[in-house]
């Protein structure tokens, strides 16, 4: 495959200001026509247009019969002069598009995904993000079959035609790239509401779905239309068309994409009601609504130059969406579950084989690149500037941003350079975070003598090598700072925003009468990992008295990982602060209750496996099953049992409070569960029985899939049949039982594999099966290796189908390295095997290459 560079990149040599298309649209057979103006922009070589396998059924220039050839994919045109019209036909084939990349077919709808290098597939045209066109769209289609027909901007005209076909036309009046085209027709309805924006102008809203979903699209509609109300009042981003409209479909490779006014949506962030959705699907489904929304402004308005840009509006744009998310319920425990997100996904990537910048330098298949790092870390690097401006001068920044840039393709150098004019700061080693890679560590100690008012915080930063990257230089890392004093538990100073931009640094702090305890990296301000030498005991106070909610959360993390490591390495885990600490948190009145649910949330399996050098799974998953079981123990059945009816609400509400109650019930629901006691199998039984939720029906559900027995059976059974119709509950159903914890879960995964409702052709279901049984760190990494024969067979068939949800299962066994040496082989050997396969794609093929490599 062709390594795509991004020093390589030059301006593209024609420009298309406009172009014209006509679809007869038909699931077998269907043909676009495109009449494109071109114009030389520079260089004198021919007109190139990109392709993905169609062939040309006609090509005129200027309206006369052309020359043309191939060379691979491209359809390359002489052309003489400065500016002509160029006209191509082709036909394509929705039906057999099973990479879900161009026009596909899904549950009897036609849609488009065209974001990176879909649009080709499409049509013959510059498929790159800089070329911005005017688009004209006609769509002809069978009025009983498809009577909805949809594009991007306004419809400006519709018809029938004599035969039964009918027609409709849209302009979209805002130049875009070919990644931001979509068309949808179907059978649809709609949910119709309407915003009124911020200069008066009334914004018709509609999601449409599959007319038995309409009473499911409620929350998704309050969802946009907050979103809409907060970019403008946070960035003063108003809506720029008079219509925008949301399409659900079952069948997409990413959670959803932000078309220009028109996003097409994987069904599972727009349906939801509580008796099929959880509390997390109902943020999930806020969360990525409002993130397509603000990509109109961070993607659509300013998008990308190139393909090495994907981070400008990504991580700019999973930051707004963390922010309204924030905003919207408990920000501390948005913090928390995003650093968990990061840690869970990110860190990992930026530990291994795949390793790569914020803006990476070079791919085979740029969509291998829609990764963590790219998103997760890439949102990290704007909440450092964020937090490095302050918010007035963040903001004059981001306005100074969008003025300059509007109706461009930018660069992240250019978002940079906003962010110190508008924002009056140098950032000339901060954009070192674009291109290195890797997970900064911090050690931190602070030291303190007695009656002389001072301590002293020493710091010292290290950026391991990364594939290509051996020596790195320090980076800029923000990290917000406080004292408190261990005598009175009061804070001892002013929090302080202390900048480490050195390899080392000393922090003094002045009037410090009493022993401080270190309070560090408050609020995750900078994507890092922290050693301290704090000890058990420090930790454990600061989990009960630090008054930031992520440090506090953080403290009581690094208390249960310290007795987990040191557990598993043959140490000291004695499990009691652990307990006190528990039990304190839970106890304290003041705290809210879904900040405690997560805070005594044990670490994951795969968290706790990645601080160790070597991980050996079985000795993880007993010290992580042992300090679970204590937990139980030390706090008492019938504590736990009076915490969970102390969160047990009588009556369904969908509030931040009942959820935060619901998440500590069904957390207190889990340590109950620990030895499986017949009491807490019945309980859990009768949660599922009862719930008046998905919610708690899927906690138990979830926690009754690790147990064995008859009630899991049972429960199981009796799900499925509930649900059998549903595809999104379904989906449920098999990821419940490929994250069990039983030792038999890879034949019960394989057999799943089998069930009639298991299909590769569906992403989400694919998905729900295989790559949720990847991260269940016990089944996955089955000593025998069989975990790992199933997922390689598994994704080499869903290779041939559909290759970028293939390619993402494949890091689970990159990471091989990290394992101990007979897991470690058992991994490889499965990546070679994945390597020998027939045919296989290049998307595959640059994952599983690089993680031998
Ligand atoms: N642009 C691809 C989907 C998303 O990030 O919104
Ligand atoms: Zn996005």
């Amino acid at each position: 495959p062709i390594v795509v560079r991004r020093e390589d990149y030059r301006p593209p040599e024609w420009l298309v200001p406009e172009v014209a298309l006509d679809f007869d649209l038909d699931p077998a057979l269907t043909r676009v026509k495109a009449v494109l103006a071109v114009r030389r922009n520079a260089g004198d070589g021919p007109l190139r247009l990109d392709g993905g396998g169609q062939q040309p059924l006609a090509v005129r220039v200027d309206g006369a019969k052309a020359e043309w050839r191939m060379e691979g994919d491209q359809l390359v045109i002489p052309l003489a002069g400065e500016a002509h019209s160029v006209e191509t036909e082709v036909e394509i084939a929705p039906e057999t598009n099973t990479q879900l990349m161009g026009l596909y077919a899904s549950g009897g709808l036609l849609c488009t995904q065209c974001e990176a290098e879909g649009f080709r597939r499409i049509t013959f045209f510059p498929d790159r993000p800089d070329i911005l066109v005017r688009y004209q769209v006609k769509l002809t289609a069978d009025q009983r079959q498809f009577p909805v027909l949809l594009s991007n901007g306004d419809r400006v005209g519709a018809g029938m035609m004599p035969d039964g076909r009918h027609w409709a036309e849209w302009h979209d009046p805002f130049p875009k790239p070919g990644y931001l085209f979509a068309l949808v027709a179907g059978d649809l309805a709609v949910n119709r509401d309407s915003f009124t924006t911020m200069s008066g102008r009334v914004v018709e809203l509609g999601i449409w779905v599959a007319e038995a979903d309409l009473p499911r699209t409620g929350h998704a509609m309050a969802a946009l239309k907050a979103a809409m109300a907060w970019d403008e009042r946070v960035y003063g981003r108003e809506y720029d068309l008079d219509v925008f409209n949301i399409v659900a479909v079952a069948d997409f490779n990413f959670g959803a994409m932000e078309n220009k006014g028109l996003n097409i949506f994987n069904s599972r962030y727009i349906l939801a009601d509580p008796e099929t959705a959880t509390d997390a699907d109902f943020d999930a489904i806020a969360g990525v609504v409002a993130h397509e929304y603000f990509h109109n402004w961070s993607g659509d308005r300013v998008t990308c130059r190139d393909w090495f840009q994907l981070s400008l509006k990504e991580g700019f744009t999973v930051y707004r969406d963390q922010e309204f998310s924030a905003d919207m319920g408990s920000a501390a425990v948005k913090r928390i579950e995003d650093v968990r997100v990061l840690r869970a996904a990110q860190f990992p990537e930026d530990a291994g084989p795949l390793a790569h910048p914020v803006r990476p330098e070079s791919y085979m298949e740029i969509a291998n690149f829609y990764t963590a790092t790219v998103y997760n870390k890439g949102a990290e690097l704007i909440r450092m500037m964020a937090t490095m401006l302050g918010p007035e001068r963040f903001r004059a920044a981001t306005d100074l941003y969008f003025a300059r840039h509007d109706g461009t393709a930018a660069t992240c150098e250019d978002f940079v350079v906003a962010m110190e004019e508008g924002g009056g700061i140098d950032l000339s080693r901060f954009r070192l975070w674009y291109t290195q890679a890797g997970t900064p560590r911090v050690a931190a100690s602070l030291t303190h003598a007695p009656g002389s008012g001072k301590a002293v915080l020493r710091l010292a930063q290290t950026l391991p090598p990364t594939p290509g990257q051996p020596d790195k230089q320090p980076q800029p890392l923000p990290l917000r700072v406080a004292l408190f004093g261990e005598a009175s538990g009061a804070r001892l100073c002013d929090e302080r925003l202390v900048v480490l931009d050195e390899a080392q640094a000393e922090v003094v702090f002045d009037g410090i009468g009493e022993r401080p305890l270190l309070s560090i990296n408050r609020g995750f301000s900078a994507p890092v990992i922290v050693d301290t030498d704090r000890s058990a005991a420090e930790l454990a106070f600061l989990s009960a008295h630090d008054d930031d909610p992520f440090a506090r959360y953080e403290a009581m993390q690094q208390l249960m990982l310290d007795r987990l490591v040191a557990t598993v390495s043959g140490g000291d885990g004695d499990p009691a602060p652990v307990v006190a600490a528990v039990r304190a948190t839970i106890a304290d009145p003041t705290l809210d209750p879904a900040f405690v649910g997560e805070a005594i949330v044990l670490p994951s399996e795969a968290f706790i496996g990645d601080q160790l050098a070597s991980v050996d799974p079985d000795a993880v998953a007993r010290a992580r099953d042992g300090l679970r079981q204590a937990i139980l123990d030390g706090i008492g059945h019938g504590a736990w049992r009076a915490l969970w009816a102390a969160n047990r609400d009588n009556r369904y509400e969908l509030d931040p409070r009942a959820k935060g109650r619901r998440r500590l019930k069904n957390v207190a629901l889990g340590y109950l569960l620990a030895d499986e006691a017949p009491d807490a199998v019945a309980l859990a039984a009768d949660q599922y029985r009862y719930a008046d939720n998905m919610t708690d029906r899927l906690a138990a559900l979830q926690l009754l899939a690790s147990t064995r027995g008859a009630t899991r059976d049972a429960v199981l059974a009796d799900f499925h049949d509930r649900w059998a119709d549903n595809g999104l509950v379904l989906d449920k159903w098999f990821t419940a039982q490929a994250l069990s914890t039983r030792a038999d879960v890879v034949e019960l995964v394989e057999a799943l594999a089998r069930h009639p409702a298991f299909t590769l052709a569906n992403p989400n279901r694919a998905r729900a099966l295989i790559g949720a049984f990847a991260t269940n760190q016990r089944g996955f990494h089955a000593a025998d290796g069989r975990g790992y024969r199933f997922v390689a067979d598994m994704l080499i068939a869903l290779d041939r189908l559909n290759p970028q949800t293939a390619a993402r299962l494949v890091p689970p066994l990159g990471r091989w390295r990290r394992f101990e040496p007979g897991r470690a082989a058992l991994m490889k050997a499965q990546l070679e095997h994945i390597l020998a396969a027939p045919r296989l794609s290049k998307d595959v093929y640059e994952q599983a290459s690089k993680s031998l490599g």
